[in-house]
């Protein structure tokens, strides 16, 4: 084999599927935190170094792991996830093989897989990049904005209308802490299931902006537990955004399949796959 003649360990499936195994079980045994999982935050690591792909310099995105050192630790929108990054320390004591980049991306989706969401393809290939990589602050979504700041931000990494309302699908899961954010509360009464709960939500419930001191949500009138951002109302107060809304509430299976699409495509952005080598996308399986 390769490593046989060179000395370089060259991972195979197995390998992967072992680091997978590894953060399934340190998330079933980790459930003291938030909700009940450390899920929602890998997820959330995953898509903050993802989303800062530029597609016009072909900076940023999850090639590099650069939220690792101070400056981009420190930008304001990634406030919070030190806890995924420490969640993941002994993974990566454990496999030293194994890249930040390639590590950050692989928890996301055994995150995804795990709390019962669609199976998202995984291919390995991410370089670690050094300090003068971090990319500068502003280039993920500020919650207090609209439309046109979905599409400025989005469109700057290459999505299109569907695949915003597809990928914010995701605050389905998690919620907002007050000591990161500043916002407060779940957008769903079952955070740690990736179903198209927030998409029903936002159709069904009656908003009303909240009354209190922190920044502007809203919260549903009903039970008053719920929230939603300025920008998620911003998905059905666009006619173009609502449509894909109205689809995805209707329909989990057809959420679940453009979701693993539209996160495959973000988990990739930058990503320079050596066509040459083995980069087949590799299925890994669900402990459940
Ligand atoms: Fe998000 N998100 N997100 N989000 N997000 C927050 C939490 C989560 C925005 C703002 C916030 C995506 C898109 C957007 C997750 C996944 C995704 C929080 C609370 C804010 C604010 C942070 C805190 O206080 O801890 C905005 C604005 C956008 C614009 O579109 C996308 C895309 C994804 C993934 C595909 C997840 C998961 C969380 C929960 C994290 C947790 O700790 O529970």
């Amino acid at each position: 084999s390769a490593s046989e003649t060179t000395g370089v360990f060259v991972p195979t499936q197995e390998d992967y599927q072992k680091v997978y195994n590894e953060i399934a079980t340190l998330l079933q045994e980790k459930d003291d935190y938030d909700d009940g999982s450390y899920g929602p935050v890998l997820v959330r690591l995953a898509w903050h170094a993802s989303g800062t792909y530029d597609k016009e310099t072909g900076t940023g995105g999850s090639n590099g792991a650069t939220m690792r050192f101070a400056p981009e630790g420190d930008h304001g929108a990634n406030a919070g996830l030190v806890a995924a990054r420490d969640f993941l320390a002994p993974v990566k004591a454990k496999f030293p093989w194994m890249t930040y980049s390639d590590l950050w991306i692989l928890a996301g989706i055994c995150a995804i897989q795990e709390m019962q969401g669609p199976t998202i393809p995984y291919r390995p290939g991410r370089m670690d990049k050094d300090i003068a990589a971090c990319t500068p602050d502003g280039r993920l979504p500020d919650a207090s904005q609209g439309n046109k700041h979905l599409r400025a931000i989005f469109g700057r990494m290459g999505f299109n209308d569907q695949e915003i309302v597809a990928l914010s699908g995701a605050h389905a899961l998690g919620r907002c802490h007050t000591d990161r954010s500043g916002f407060d509360g779940p957008w769903t009464f079952s955070p740690t299931v990736v179903t198209n709960d927030f998409y029903k939500l936002l159709l069904n419930e009656k908003w009303q902006w909240k009354k209190w001191n922190g920044p502007k949500q809203y919260e549903d009138k009903t039970t008053k537990t719920l929230m939603m951002l300025p920008t998620d109302m911003a998905l059905v107060s666009d006619k173009a955004f609502k449509q894909w809304v109205d689809k995805y509430a209707k329909d989990e299976a057809l959420f679940h399949k453009d979701f693993a699409a539209v996160i495959t495509k973000l988990f990739e952005l930058g990503v320079p796959f050596d066509e040459t080598t083995q980069q087949t996308p590799m299925t890994l399986k669900p402990t459940a």
